[in-house]
C-alpha cells in the first residue's frame, strides 16, 4: 500500500506528519454560525481559514456549512472525509500545508433547494457569505440592478420556496426568518464586484419587492449587508496539485486548495445578529471598503486582466510566465500606475508598498494561475476593473492607452481565435453574443471594437464615448497587426 492510500479525514488526522497544521479545537463541539454560498476554492483558502482561526481562539458556535449552488462536486469529495481538506500555500522557498476543520457540512442546492432555504433560516445562521463570482447575483454588471429578465431570477420568482440563484436563496430564507419572526442573518458579500454589499443589497431589496413590496422594504430596513474587500490568489487544483498535497500528507485529499501566503480580508464593521471575534484573526474592520474595494479592482484585479488577455494571446500559460517577460512586467505596473491617480484612499495608505508586493505575487513561481483562468468572465469583470478608472482618467483629461490596450486583448480574446488562428475556449455568459458580433465584423478593428463597444450591458453610455472609442479602436489594430507581444512592448516602451 502507498502512502496515499488512506484519505485524509478524522479517523486520520493523527497520522499527518508534524509539519502539516491541523484544527488547533475540539471540532465535536463546534457549531454551524453561518452559511456561505459558492463551496468553491476560493472560499476554502480564504474566508474558512480566517473562521478556522476563530475557532481556535474558542468561537465554537461559527462554524460553516458550504453550499454549492449547482455542482455536487465539492460535496463528493470533502463528505467521505469529513468536510477535511488542505490548503497548500506555496512560495518560492516551498509549500506549507495546512488542514482546514471550519467546513462542517455542505449541501447541493439543486438537489433540495427547499433544504438550503431551511438551513439557511435555522435563527443559528447569523451569517450568510457569498463567492458565487461575478455572474452569480443575476445582474447588469454596468448598473449593478437586477436583471429581472435573467433566467434564473424568472425561475425563482415562480418557484419562491424551491430557487436556483444566490438572489433566490437569500430573499426566500429571509422571508422565513421575518414570518418566524427571527433577526435576518447578515449577508455577507465575498465576490470582487464594485461595492459589493450596496450592490448586493440593491439586488436582493428589488429582487424581494418583485415578490412583495412589504419583504423588500423588512429587508432594507433590517438586514445588513456589510462590503468586503477579499484578496487571495487561488488558481484551480490540478491532480498534479492533489499528488503533490497527498505526498506531503501520507493520505489522500481528493480536493486540497492551492494558494500563496499573502492574505487580506477588509470587512464593514455592520453585523445585524453578530459575528466572531474576526479582527482577532487579522481581518481588518473599518467603517468604509470602498476605498480598499476600488484599490484592490483597479490595481490588482485590474492588472491581472490584462495579463490574462494580452498574457493568453501571446502564449503565455501562467501569470507567472506572462510575469517573465519584463514588458509584460511593465505592462502590470503601468496599469496600476495609472489605476492609482484615480484612487482616494485614507491616510496611512502606502499605495506604491501595494503596487510592489502585487507584481512579487504575480511573480510567483510556485502558483500555477492560468491565464485562461482569470480571462473568464469578462463581460461581468471589465466595468469594475478596468472601465471605471477608464471613466475618471477621461474625466481629468488623461490619456487611456494602457487600458485600451488591456481592453483590445478582451476583445481579441473574445472574438474566439487567437493569433495563430486556432479556437480559444471562451468562457462567459455573453460568449455566444460575442462570438456572433465577432463574425459579423471579421478581424477588422475598426468594425469589432465599436460593435463590442455597443454592448450595453458591459460599456453602457461608455461605449459612444469617441476618446474611449479612438483608443480601443487604435489598441486593437495595433493587437491585430503587430500581435499582443509586439504591442505591449510598444505600449511600455512609448
Ligand atoms: C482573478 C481573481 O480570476 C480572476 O479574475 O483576478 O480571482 C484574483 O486572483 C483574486 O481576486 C485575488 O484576490
Amino acid at each position: 500500500m502507498g502512502p496515499s492510500s488512506t484519505r485524509l479525514g478524522l479517523a486520520t488526522l493523527d497520522r499527518l506528519p508534524r509539519s502539516v497544521r491541523r484544527p488547533a479545537y475540539d471540532r465535536s463541539r463546534v457549531t454551524p454560525g453561518m452559511v456561505h454560498l459558492g463551496l468553491g476554492a476560493f472560499h476554502r483558502a480564504h474566508q474558512a481559514v480566517v473562521i478556522d482561526d476563530c475557532l481556535a481562539a474558542g468561537a465554537a458556535s461559527w462554524g460553516i456549512v458550504g453550499a454549492s449552488l449547482r455542482s455536487p462536486d465539492t460535496r463528493d469529495a470533502l463528505a467521505p472525509q469529513d468536510h477535511l481538506y488542505t490548503v497548500a500555500v506555496r512560495a518560492a522557498e516551498g509549500t506549507e500545508h495546512r488542514v482546514i476543520g471550519a467546513l462542517l457540512d455542505s449541501v447541493v442546492a439543486r438537489e433540495n433547494p427547499a433544504a438550503l432555504v431551511e438551513r439557511m433560516a435555522d435563527p443559528a445562521i447569523r451569517i450568510v457569505s457569498l463567492t458565487v463570482t461575478e455572474k452569480g447575483y443575476c445582474h447588469t454588471p454596468q448598473t449593478g440592478d437586477l436583471d429581472e429578465r435573467h433566467p434564473d431570477v424568472v425561475h425563482d420568482l415562480n418557484n419562491f420556496d424551491a430557487p436556483r440563484s444566490a438572489p433566490g436563496f437569500i430573499v426566500a430564507a429571509l422571508a422565513r426568518r421575518r414570518a418566524m419572526g427571527a433577526l435576518p442573518f447578515t449577508v455577507m458579500c465575498c465576490d470582487n464586484l464594485a461595492a459589493n454589499g450596496h450592490t448586493v443589497q440593491r439586488i436582493v431589496t428589488q429582487f424581494a419587492a418583485l415578490r412583495s413590496r412589504d419583504l423588500g422594504k423588512w429587508i432594507a430596513d433590517n438586514a445588513a449587508f456589510p462590503s468586503t474587500m477579499v484578496d487571495r490568489i487561488v488558481p484551480e487544483t490540478t491532480d498534479g496539485d492533489r499528488d503533490a498535497v497527498a505526498n506531503a500528507l501520507g493520505s489522500r485529499d481528493a480536493w486540497p486548495v492551492m494558494t500563496e501566503p499573502f492574505t487580506q480580508w477588509v470587512v464593514e464593521d455592520r453585523f445585524t445578529a453578530g459575528r466572531p471575534d474576526l479582527a482577532a484573526a487579522g481581518v481588518e474592520l473599518v467603517t468604509d471598503v470602498k476605498p480598499f474595494e476600488l484599490m484592490k479592482l483597479r490595481l490588482l484585479n485590474a492588472s491581472h486582466s490584462a495579463l490574462a488577455y494580452l498574457g493568453y494571446l501571446s502564449g503565455y500559460e501562467t501569470i507567472a510566465d506572462t510575469m517573465r517577460d519584463p514588458h509584460f512586467a511593465r505592462l502590470a505596473a503601468q496599469v496600476m500606475e495609472d489605476a492609482a491617480v484615480t484612487l482616494t484612499m485614507p491616510a496611512g495608505t502606502d499605495l506604491a508598498a501595494y503596487r510592489a508586493s502585487l507584481l512579487e505575487r504575480f511573480a510567483n513561481p510556485a502558483l500555477h494561475h492560468r491565464t485562461w483562468q482569470i480571462a473568464m468572465d469578462g463581460s461581468q469583470k471589465l466595468p469594475q476593473r478596468l472601465l471605471g478608472a477608464m471613466q475618471d482618467r477621461l474625466a481629468r483629461g488623461l490619456p487611456i492607452a494602457t487600458h485600451a490596450l488591456a481592453v483590445a486583448g478582451w476583445m481579441r480574446y473574445v472574438s474566439g481565435l487567437d493569433e495563430q488562428g486556432r479556437a480559444i475556449d471562451v468562457r462567459d455568459p455573453l460568449a455566444a453574443e460575442f462570438a456572433a458580433l465577432a463574425r459579423e465584423a471579421g478581424p477588422v478593428a475598426e468594425r469589432l471594437a465599436p460593435a463590442l463597444l455597443g454592448v450595453q450591458t458591459v460599456f453602457g453610455p461608455l461605449g459612444s464615448e469617441p476618446r474611449l472609442r479612438e483608443a480601443v479602436t487604435t489598441a486593437l489594430a495595433c493587437l491585430y497587426r503587430d500581435g499582443a507581444r509586439r504591442a505591449v512592448e510598444t505600449l511600455v516602451s512609448a
